[in-house]
């Protein structure tokens, strides 16, 4: 084992830049190297690679089978978030490296912006604000919304965001109905479950996505779905752009298959379909569903446990199976 007593020695690679408050602690304590800046990779990796101990990453900016495969001291993984399927987990066990995530701290968020979505789409809150902006309120009325209460709410994966989304639907009045890959028995036994994602469209006017992205969760939201859900069907996405085939969600818009959309997350992130940019029916984004302050924070300091936790034990708190 490694002599850890000076943690300035320890080389650790972030992949991208990770808020201020985290690369700020890590400069203090550990020798950081910032991947996105640096111009020549490959005389980077023949200089350091060989004693780069820990990447910092996130959802976002992931670690691939390249990058891991190329540091042969590696032993650890950080990332920034709940979602880690850019992370190339095979490579990584493979190599016996333990990655880490930050799970349970940011549901709370995530359902909330759920929840904002449901409302924003139905009560057509941004549309709303753009009407009055525009100074059209003096000479027009502005229409009416839909009501969520009554509603039926389908949530795609009912792990600890999915409950927590289907606990604040509850509490607007909304009836929840689940798909996930196996019934739960430790839910209240009045959420429906569905054993497949199209029939619980079929019996859902807003359809949320709350399951992790992936190969295995790709598409799982195809034509067939969309079309299932009906033109009084709205879809939300706080989970995963590739959950959701893109091009059949932005061809279901424009040919009024479904009503609209709340989209947190896309396939091709930070792209957004231009298509969809015109459309009032449709709610857009920037990936903000852990983005409050006491979130990050609580993310921030998830990641460094973790961190600190391996290089001072060998203990982290939160490791993906
Ligand atoms: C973060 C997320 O925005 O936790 C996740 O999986 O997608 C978000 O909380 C992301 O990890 C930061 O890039």
């Amino acid at each position: 084992m490694k002599d850890n007593a000076d943690t300035h020695a320890i080389d650790l690679l972030m992949v991208g830049p990770l808020i201020p408050e985290i690369i700020a602690y890590l400069e203090g304590k550990y020798r950081l190297h910032k991947w996105w800046t640096i111009e020549d990779k490959e005389t980077f990796l023949r200089e350091h690679g060989a004693t780069v101990r820990g990447i910092v990453t996130s959802g976002r900016f992931g670690a691939t089978k390249t990058l891991i495969d190329s540091l042969p001291a590696l032993e650890v993984i950080n990332s920034f978030g709940v979602g880690y399927d850019p992370i190339d987990i095979d490579a990584a066990h493979a190599r016996n490296v333990v990655v880490t995530n930050t799970p349970g701290v940011l549901d709370d968020c995530v359902a909330d912006t759920a929840l904002a979505l449901i409302l924003g789409v139905s009560r057509r809150i941004a549309e709303a604000d753009r009407f009055v902006r525009a100074g059209r309120w003096p000479n027009e009325s502005f229409g009416l919304g839909r009501k969520i209460g009554g509603k039926r709410c389908g949530i795609v994966g009912l792990g600890n965001i999915g409950r927590q989304i289907a606990a604040r639907a509850e509490a607007f009045g909304m009836d929840i109905a689940y798909y996930n890959r196996r019934a739960r028995t430790d839910v209240p036994a009045h959420y429906r479950y569905c054993e497949d994602v199209v029939s619980l469209a079929r019996e859902s006017d807003y359809l949320v996505l709350a399951l992790p992205g992936g190969s295995a969760t790709r598409h799982i939201v195809n034509a067939e779905v969309l079309k299932a859900l009906g033109q009084d069907g709205y879809l939300i996405n706080v989970a995963r752009g590739s959950v959701v085939d893109e091009a059949a969600l932005v061809q279901a818009l424009q040919a009024g298959e479904i009503a609209g959309a709340g989209l947190d997350v896309f396939e091709h992130e930070p792209k957004t379909p231009e298509a969809l940019w015109s459309m009032d029916n449709v709610v857009l984004l920037p990936h903000i569903a852990s983005g409050t302050h006491e979130t990050r924070k609580a993310m921030a300091d998830l990641v460094l446990k973790n961190l600190d936790g391996w290089f001072a034990t060998r203990e982290v708190v939160t490791q993906v199976v």
